[in-house]
């Protein structure tokens, strides 16, 4: 049986998820029978709630899945946590096999969950589409591993790399569909996270649940700036300063300033301390640039234009460099079209 089209569709299902069950991992599960037909499917809807393949396993009853075959992209775990384990599960539903996309990297569940299914004489197939389940969930794997806050940097340049003209005018460079993809793309991340010059210069909303303003000087209007009319706000400042400002959904977190710029570093774990499992870079490129060295992802939309003008702003621009060699490279994740412009994905 080939079960990479299972583990696909595990995946979009588990992508029903985004945005709703940080820090937890996206999880789908697909239950098929000995000719490959889909006898139920499920996914964690958000945390706390059911683990994927128990929300599969209780659409059904016990009688319809006995000597069925179990495909999901995260192993199942093993652990009482907000739900009872789903190996347990899975054993007293009489499943022939499971089949898992990849090991879980929670140290309570790392291979305990396959350990209890094997012992219990269920058949595990490992690793089907691997890099892809991987990739599913990097946020979490980073949460688990490093116990670090997942970065990404969302940019949206001309063909010359260029993000607004001398004059700092950049509305639109790419199209409407590409816009609305963004959207999508915020929805992945706890928190977006820009600078001071973004909302005086553009005075965005931004729409999104938590945002994260970098505000060394504390110099943009809490009270009449649009990002700040909704969601919960994290302000970042110089711990010289003080503000006596205070409004109900703004959190203000003094920090230090390291060469006339506030430490990332500090403002990251910052962010984790505060739940803030990953978070997206929507910023210019000085404050890209101080974030591509935390960056594990970058979403960069390209229009088909050309500003030809070296006094235009750059996408990345707070170093000099000599030599190429000097470059920082990423490896190309994905390529979509959102025309007429494109969407790269890249890792680090
Ligand atoms: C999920 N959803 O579909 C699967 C998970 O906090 P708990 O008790 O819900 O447990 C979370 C852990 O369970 C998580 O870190 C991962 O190791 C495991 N599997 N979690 O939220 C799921 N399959
Ligand atoms: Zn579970």
């Amino acid at each position: 049986m080939n079960y990479e089209l299972y583990m696909k569709r595990c995946i979009e299902l588990a992508k029903g998820g985004e945005g709703k069950v940080s820090p937890n991992p996206l999880v789908g599960c697909v239950v098929i029978d000995d000719i490959g037909n889909v006898i139920t499917e499920g996914y964690h809807t958000k945390c706390g709630f059911n683990h994927a393949e128990r929300d599969a396993l209780l659409k059904t009853p016990p009688d319809k899945t006995e000597g069925a075959t179990l495909i999901v992209n995260l192993e199942p775990c093993s652990h009482f946590g907000k739900t009872p384990p789903c190996a347990d599960l899975i054993i007293e539903r009489k499943i022939k096999r499971v089949v898992i996309g990849m090991r879980d990297v929670n140290p309570i569940v790392a291979g305990n969950g396959i350990k209890k299914l094997k012992d219990a004489g269920i058949e595990v197939i490992e690793d089907v589409l691997n890099k892809e389940c991987l990739a599913l969930n990097a946020v979490f794997i980073k949460n688990m591993t490093q116990h670090k806050t997942y970065v990404a940097i969302k940019t949206a340049t001309t063909l010359d790399g260029k993000v607004a003209t001398s004059s700092g005018s950049s509305k639109w460079i790419t199209s409407a569909l590409a816009r609305e993809e963004v959207k999508t793309i915020r929805n992945r991340y706890d928190a977006i996270l820009t600078s001071a010059s973004t909302v005086l210069a553009d005075n965005p909303t931004m729409q999104h649940r938590k945002k994260v303003i970098l505000d060394r000087n504390l110099k943009t209007d809490y009270k009449n700036a649009k990002i700040y009319k909704e969601g919960e706000i994290y302000v970042f400042y110089d711990s010289n300063l003080t503000t006596t400002y205070q409004g109900p959904n703004i959190k203000f977190i003094p920090a230090p300033v390291i060469s006339d710029k506030l430490d990332i570093k500090f403002i990251l774990e910052k962010l984790y301390e505060e739940g803030i499992m990953s978070v997206l870079v929507e910023a210019g490129g000085h404050l890209n640039g101080s974030f591509i060295e935390y960056a594990d992802k970058i979403y960069q939309f390209i229009a088909p234009k050309i500003i030809g003008d070296n006094n235009a702003l750059s996408a990345y621009d707070y170093r000099k460099v000599n030599e190429i060699s000097e470059s920082i490279n990423f490896t190309i994740e994905d390529v979509k079209h959102f025309s007429p412009d494109i969407l790269i994905t890249l890792t680090k």
